[in-house]
């Protein structure tokens, strides 16, 4: 589904057995050293969700190779299988092929846990960000690219969903207002909800 020009919203592309696969390997990358962090905003504050970074390590606002405000540890490789699984979701809803990935975030919500309109605008490429989705259902908010403020088109996210964000979408405002606890699929065994990205560097 177009959600608007280079957003589209592909519920259920993982299979079952894909998300579980994809959890295991997010559990491994949650562990120290370099795993799951709590992030520091400029202002002193505390993102809600907590996050942990593949090839470099994101930080308000930029990336490094280390984890420059958790444990110091270099940050975990990217896996070429990933940057794969990246492509084909590029290839099979915009029809044409992406640079490789070389940067995933992973963040992980909590029931309580929320993510502010923002834009993503660190990365050095306007190659589209891919999004996948697993455990809880969420309401994601686009919003547009001049302003941070309304319209909005809310849509639910599900376990197992893709979202590709190209184009004039790349650089929209967007945000997660609310997350629904133990709305995820009970054979998955995950309490909250995964997002992770994939993103060209282009560093
Ligand atoms: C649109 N993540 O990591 S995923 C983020 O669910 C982020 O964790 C949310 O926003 C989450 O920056 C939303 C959908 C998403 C991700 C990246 C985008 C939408 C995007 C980058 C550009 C435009
Ligand atoms: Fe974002």
């Amino acid at each position: 589904t177009q959600v608007a020009p280079g957003a589209v919203h592909v519920p259920g592309w993982l299979a079952a057995d894909s998300q579980g696969e994809l959890l295991d390997a997010c559990r491994e990358w949650a562990r120290p050293p370099a795993g799951l962090r709590t992030v520091r905003t400029p202002g002193g504050g505390t993102m809600t969700a907590r996050q942990v970074c593949l090839g470099r390590h994101w930080y308000p606002y930029g990336y490094a190779r280390t984890v420059v405000d958790g444990d110091g540890a270099p940050v975990k490789p990217f896996p070429g299988w990933l940057g794969e699984l990246g492509r084909r979701a590029v290839l099979e809803t915009l029809g044409e092929p992406p640079e490789p990935y070389d940067i995933a975030l992973i963040n992980f919500y909590e029931a309580e846990a929320r993510m502010g309109m923002h834009r993503d605008s660190d990365e050095k490429s306007d190659a589209p960000v891919v999004s996948l989705s697993l455990g809880d259902t969420c309401v994601f908010r686009f919003g547009n690219t001049g302003t941070r403020t309304r319209p909005y088109t809310d849509v639910e996210l599900r376990s197992g969903d893709l979202f590709v964000f190209g184009g004039p979408s790349r650089l929209a405002y967007h945000g997660v207002p609310r997350v629904y606890a133990g709305t995820g699929p009970p054979e998955l065994g995950l309490a909250g909800r995964l997002n992770i990205t994939l993103r060209v560097s282009g560093l």
